[in-house]
């Protein structure tokens, strides 16, 4: 396979006006007909250009005609991804016949089955398992969608747009034909036909124009589709508020499938959703996923104007689509519940997972320059960091430049396919500003380190702080410029009380500020609300970390501060660890967490966040060489030693958080449910009984998932093996006909570390509910061991990387995608000791030489072997 470069971008030779399609679905076969009306594209220079279809090798091509003259074998060629007419007319009516087998789809990419319905998903190059078509986000056509096919069986059929006829064909079977006025890239095309309940509201734009609300999901899930209903609300008026974006057609349709890659997908005027990025009830589903299905609603939503109505040129940029996207949906999310914990849970996933990606052999820039399969570069990279490059940009610009800017870019580009150029252009044009070296943040991979030092003239009351900026290398980009980056930051005196605060702009490798006329040497705050996704250090005292997480006004920073600590901490008790001492718990840290328990007044979120031991992901990153075994045994001793220390205090915030209250995803309500559970979390790790008794009540007695899945997933992970069996046993009794609840009943198997974990894994892909070719089930079983299972997915043995080389192998052919981005841990074996190396390497290696692979694994594997 060969990769494809930015640099060789050339406008397409031809544009499609309209595209007609006639879809005949059947159980055995799916007749598609095609008929597009072609132009060449004035555009283009070339002059004899062919016309290039992108066609899957799937495809079963039954008759090719332009203008209604039959093409005969000589008047094209084909090979596995294009179909090539050499000589055409300048304008022209192409129609095309293709038989396909959604029925036997089982990459879930272009139509296929889930669970007895038909679906799509078509970005990014599905549509070519459809029907000869121009593949490319920079052709975009108007569509007629016709969808036939058997009533009883199929009685709800959907394609974008509104609905503009239907009746029965002659043979009996019913049909619908779905106009959409809106020209888009055949990535947006969506088709849906099924025996489908629905939910249906409405909702009235801010100019008046009434939209016809639809959430369908199988009649068994209708109870659990109020609170994305809700959320799709919200995000409609949220959108107008904040952007003045209104919806433009009559009609919104959201769709849940079980069988899908993604989380969800933005086809215009609908949606095609994961069940686990939609449905919610508070039976079934936990705080944590309430807020999943608001956040991923209103992303999809969002998509409408960023995305649809102004879309990619090409792929290589897709993270104008998403990193702006992702940034709306987090601005939505922080106003709909506590911004500070949204942050605090972004940036907790950056640091830990993107910086991570940046630090290994898929590292890329935010527009990549390259790749061979672009499924594989829908990464944390483009789609988190990508978010975080268009927050500097709100941060450097503030709020109402930002605004005029978004304002500019949809008015300029409304209909048009472009690039991320063009978006910083257009804030460059209403700010005055030149963000020439800003774009180095879509060129340049890899996680920025800053040092700061400082220094401080008591007879001046001058304070002064030096910024040295670097970037480590990454594939195929040894050297790097310095980015244009803004630190957000407040200057704290000894009471506490804020000396200075705003934003610096680095620019340069190295850079000093002054602050004149202190009255004091203050406490730095920096970088404040994560302004940059950057790594930073300053050799902070304890004292100072103490100060900032008693005073300072930035939440985020409060926290981050709480966490220095406790990671200064656990670093030195790995060192400790290794040389075989006795690990011990400094009675400063005791105190600080205690304050930190009694303080009534705190805001129960930002305790909860303070007090949850940094993750042995986060460890992982920072670590020069993951020592595995060291960073589970130091975070279990410390829970254990924090547990014991601090019980009463544990005991009283267990019991001040807990509430008679009727369950609600709220904010505060769900801040003191994660208290509570974290309270109970460290009751747990005591090892004793009683604490024991008292999560089997939670888990008896509760009146919702979050409280009753924390309770099993703590007796569990606790080492409490008995009750452990007890309660999963009962869990399943009582949730087995809920597909996602069992999907968290197998996930928090998967990820328990006691001794034996590979063996249990294997069992559980026996169970009757597991089915590898659903890809949620695969993300709870397969994805939670290798990834959240790190004791068990390394052991030294080296099965946990044979066992997930096995899959891979499998998945290569059944499920490209899903394959490849399981593997992701494999791909990090330069992190590990040398002998854990070789272990891994041998298994990138196996799946090497396995046989054919995919496009999407073999460019993972072989960029991981280099
Ligand atoms: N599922 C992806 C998203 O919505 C595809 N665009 O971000
Ligand atoms: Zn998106």
């Amino acid at each position: 396979p060969q990769p494809i470069y930015l640099k060789d971008y050339q406008v397409p030779a031809y544009l499609i006006e309209h595209t007609e399609l006639r879809f005949e679905l059947d159980e055995q076969e799916t007749l598609v007909r095609a008929t597009l009306r072609v132009r060449r594209n004035p555009a283009c220079t070339r002059s004899k250009a062919a016309l290039e279809l992108h066609g899957h090798e799937t495809l079963e091509l039954c008759r090719l005609s332009i203008n209604g003259e039959i093409l005969s074998e000589r008047d094209f060629s084909r090979n596995e991804e294009l179909l090539t007419i050499p000589s055409v007319p300048t304008e022209f009516t192409l129609e095309c016949l293709t038989r396909i087998h959604p029925e036997l789809n089982t990459a879930l990419e272009g139509l296929y089955k889930s669970d007895g319905m038909f679906c799509t998903q078509c970005e990014a190059e599905g549509f070519r398992r459809i029907t000869f078509y121009p593949d490319r986000p920079d052709v975009m056509s108007v569509f007629r969608t016709r969808v036939v096919a058997d009533r009883s069986r199929y009685p709800v059929l959907l394609s974008n747009g509104n609905p503009v006829e239907s009746g029965y064909e002659d043979d009996g079977r019913h049909f619908v034909t779905w106009e959409d006025p809106f020209p888009k890239p055949a990535y947006l095309f969506a088709l849906v036909a099924g025996d489908l309940a629905v939910l249906e509201d409405s909702y009235t734009t801010a100019s008046g124009r009434p939209v016809k609300l639809q959430i369908y999901a199988d009649s068994k899930d209708l109870d659990k589709l109020d609170h994305a209903m809700l959320s799709l609300k919200r995000a409609m008026q949220w959108d107008e508020q904040v952007y003045g974006r209104e919806y433009d057609l009559d009609i919104y349709m959201i769709v849940a499938v079980d069988f899908f890659n993604m989380g969800a997908m933005e086809n215009k005027g609908l949606n095609i959703f994961n069940t686990s990025c939609v449905l919610a009830s508070p039976q079934t589903t936990t705080d944590a996923a309430f807020q999943r299905v608001e956040g991923v609603v209103a992303h999809e939503y969002f998509h409408n104007w960023s995305g649809n109505r102004v879309t990619c040129r090409d792929w290589f940029q897709l993270s104008l689509k998403e990193g702006f996207t992702v940034f709306r949906d987090a601005e939505f999310s922080a106003d709909m519940n506590s911004r500070t914990v949204k942050r605090i849970e972004d940036v907790s996933l950056l640091r830990t997972a993107q910086f991570a990606e940046d630090a290994g052999p898929m590292a890329h820039p935010v527009r990549p320059e390259s790749f061979i399969e672009i499924s594989n570069f829908y990464t944390l990279t483009v789609y988190e960091k990508g978010a975080e490059v268009v927050r500097m940009l709100h941060t450097l610009l503030g709020p109402e430049q930002f605004r005029r800017g978004t304002d500019l870019y949809f008015e300029r580009h409304d209909g048009q396919a472009v690039t991320t150029d063009e978006f910083v252009q257009a804030m460059a044009d209403v700010s005055g500003r030149d963000l020439t070296q800003f774009k180095r943040w879509y060129s340049q991979a890899g996680t920025p380190r800053i040092q700061v030092s400082d220094s401080w003239d008591d007879v001046a009351g001058c304070y002064r702080l030096t910024f040295r900026q670097s970037c480590p290398a990454t594939p195929g980009q040894d050297e790097k410029l310095p980015f244009h980056m803004p630190i957000a930051y407040g200057l704290l005196a000894a009471d506490g009380r804020e000396l200075a605060a705003g934003v610096l702009e680095l620019t340069d490798a190295e850079q000093s500020f002054s602050f004149d006329d202190l009255s004091e040497r203050p406490v730095p705050s920096l970088l404040r609300g994560f302004s940059a996704p950057v790594k930073l250090s300053f050799s902070y005292s304890d004292e100072q970390l103490l100060h900032l997480l008693r005073h300072d006004c930035d939440g985020f920073n409060r926290w981050d501060a709480g966490q220095r600590i406790a990671v200064a901490l656990m670093q030195s008790l790995m060192v400790d660890y290794r040389s075989g001492r006795e690990l011990r718990l400094p009675e400063s840290l005791v105190d600080t967490w205690r304050s930190l328990l009694t303080d009534a007044s705190l805001d129960p979120a930002m305790v909860a966040h303070l007090l949850r031991l940094p993750s042995e992901a986060y460890l992982s990153e920072l670590a020069d060489v993951i020592d595995v075994e060291a960073i589970h045994e130091v975070r279990e001793f410390l829970l254990k030693a924090l547990a014991q220390a601090l019980l009463p205090e544990w005991s009283a915030v267990y019991n001040r958080s807990s509430s008679e209250e009727p369950y609600a995803p709220d904010a505060a309500a769900c801040a003191r449910r994660s208290l509570k559970n974290l309270s109970l979390g460290y009751l747990l790790a005591t090892g004793e009984e009683v604490w024991l008794t008292l999560a089997e009540e939670q888990f008896n007695n509760a009146d919702n998932m979050t409280d009753q899945q924390a309770a099993l997933a703590l007796v569990v992970h606790s080492g409490f093996r008995q009750a452990g069996e007890r309660l999963l046993a009962e869990f399943q009794a009582q949730w087995q006909h809920e597909a996602l609840v069992m999907n968290q009943w197998f996930s928090i198997q998967a990820s328990d570390p006691w001794p034996g974990a590979l063996g249990r894994v294997q069992r559980l892909q026996e169970h009757p509910l597991f089915d590898a070719r659903n890809p949620n089930k695969l993300r709870s079983v397969v994805a939670a061991f290798c990834g959240q299972n790190a004791v068990s997915f390394h052991a030294a043995d080296g099965s946990g990387y044979a066992y997930l080389a096995d899959w891979i192998i499998q998945l290569n052919k059944q499920n490209p995608q899903i394959a490849s981005r399981l593997l992701t841990p494999l791909t990090r074996w330069k992190r590990y000791p040398e002998e854990v190396q070789l272990l891994m390497k041998a298994q990138l290696a196996r799946i090497l030489d396995s046989g054919e692979l995919s496009r999407d694994v073999y460019e993972v594997v072989s960029k991981s072997l280099v």
